[in-house]
């Protein structure tokens, strides 16, 4: 199929003069107007004045459902009262301190009695760093040098996992611009949901692994659950092998009240946590076997993994995250698990009925709609599913450009409702766009 690229893009834009304004200005001071490549979207991004619940308002005023909930961090919406208020009173009591507070102990007995392999937690300030301390824990444990991830997986811009995290399946290794092969070469790719790929792989390199890293419902290979013949395979070879099973669940914790690999029927040794723990604060964490944790207890001398940061665990954040934790209650869970099933298939359902080559993946209150790229008569390629979420724009609902959203708790099936009503005027346009 050959159509202009320049002609659909024209053809769906967004409606925020001052957004471009303000993209214009931005250029001028940082690469691109940009701080986070996944915020970035052509022809400018939309930019924000507001949150409140399930709703944002952009800076022209423009009123729109807000899907994508900062890359599903904010399982509780925008600006949940309960949360301001918990983090208003933190803050007037001080912002961070050289030393800890009641609510970090609080909040980990709170973590650690989500799930029982959590024996140990500790806080990070964000995914990134919560992945790499627990890589770095399970090479100080094991005193292994390699690590094993999904092809495609994303975990964050730490060195080590940022291998073949583009989404791509291919099993030869490639890193992103800037990565010296001396850390790749410690960097094992195994494929998704293929046990005795994977098994072939890790065998070969057994002896020298440390951890086999995994997110259990990984996003940019298309956001389906790993299988339970899978998780099986991997937990096996890591109790016969004696490596570090890692679930980064940054993203999937929110899919079970006791988190993704509960849910999936497996669990991990170490899990990797952030986004709906942290109440829409920058809170990582590293949670897991109190064996492999105890790498980090400084109590008994210098720890065989020193690990600080500034903000970990700074009371403001804490309290955040306590916040949403309390309010994820498994009602709760159970509730916006639902409204994502719905969800799911509404948009199923319009897709099968005015496209082809389109899928909708998820589980729990997180989606992902995939959909063909198009070819134009420069030989431009164009992603249709960021067309779509361009005329979802416009249709006042916010998903991501890769196609990615979730279901807040601020919300019900009225806020459904509206999202399928949007969605099926985006799917239109994106079809008509194409004539
Ligand atoms: O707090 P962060 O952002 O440093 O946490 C890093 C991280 C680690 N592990 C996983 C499984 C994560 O999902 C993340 C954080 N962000 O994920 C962003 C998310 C997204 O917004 N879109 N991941 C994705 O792969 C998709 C595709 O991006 N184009």
């Amino acid at each position: 199929m050959t159509i202009s690229a320049h002609e659909l893009s024209d053809a769906i834009v967004p409606n925020s003069t001052r957004s471009e304004q303000l993209y214009q200005r931005a250029r001028k001071v940082m690469p691109g107007g940009n701080s986070r490549t996944a915020v970035f979207t052509t022809p400018y991004p939309v930019y924000v004045r507001s949150g409140q619940g399930a709703r944002v308002v952009d800076v022209d005023g423009n009123e729109r459902l807000d899907f994508l909930n900062n890359s599903t961090a904010l399982i509780h919406g925008h600006a949940h009262p309960r949360i301001v208020e918990v983090m208003a009173q933190a803050a007037a009591r001080g912002m961070s301190f050289g030393m800890p507070t009641e609510v970090e102990v609080t909040f980990a007995e709170a973590l650690c009695g989500r799930n029982e392999t959590f024996e140990h937690v500790r806080f990070t300030s964000t995914g990134t760093e919560a992945v790499m301390m627990a890589v770095q824990a399970a090479r100080a444990y094991t005193l292994r040098p390699k690590i094993a991830k999904i092809a495609g997986a994303y975990h964050g811009a730490y060195d080590t996992v940022a291998i073949n995290n583009d989404g791509s399946g291919s099993l030869i290794t490639h890193a992103t611009q800037g990565i010296p092969d001396g850390v790749s070469h410690n960097t094992v790719v195994i494929p998704f949901n293929d046990p005795e790929g994977a098994l072939a792989v890790l065998r070969r390199h057994a002896d020298e692994l440390a951890c086999v890293l995994i997110d259990p419902v990984p996003w940019r290979i298309g956001l389906v659950p790993a299988s339970g013949d899978y998780l099986t395979a991997l937990r096996s070879f890591c109790d016969e092998t004696g490596t570090v099973l890692i679930s980064d669940e940054v993203g999937s914790f929110r899919i079970g009240w006791h988190g993704a690999m509960s849910r999936l029927g497996s669990a991990a040794d170490i899990t990797v946590l952030g986004k709906v723990i942290a109440g829409g604060m920058p809170i990582g964490a590293v949670a897991g076997r109190r064996t492999v944790m105890a790498v980090f207890d400084p109590s008994s001398g210098s720890p065989a993994l020193p690990h600080s940061g500034s903000y970990n665990a700074n009371p403001v954040s804490m309290s955040a995250g306590l916040g949403s934790l309390e309010l994820l209650t498994r009602k709760e869970t159970q509730r916006i698990n639902d409204l994502g099933e719905s969800v799911r298939r509404h948009m199923a359902h319009i897709l099968a009925a005015r496209t082809e080559g389109w899928t909708v993946n998820g589980v729990g209150s997180l989606f992902r709609v995939l959909g063909p790229a198009v070819t134009d008569a420069s030989g431009q390629r164009m992603n249709l599913v960021n067309l779509l979420s361009r005329a979802l724009l416009r249709r006042g609902v916010h998903i991501g450009d890769s196609g990615l959203g979730c279901v807040s708790t601020a919300m019900g099936p009225d806020e459904v409702d509206s999202y399928a009503r949007a969605f099926e005027g985006a799917v239109a346009d994106v079809v008509a766009a194409q004539r």
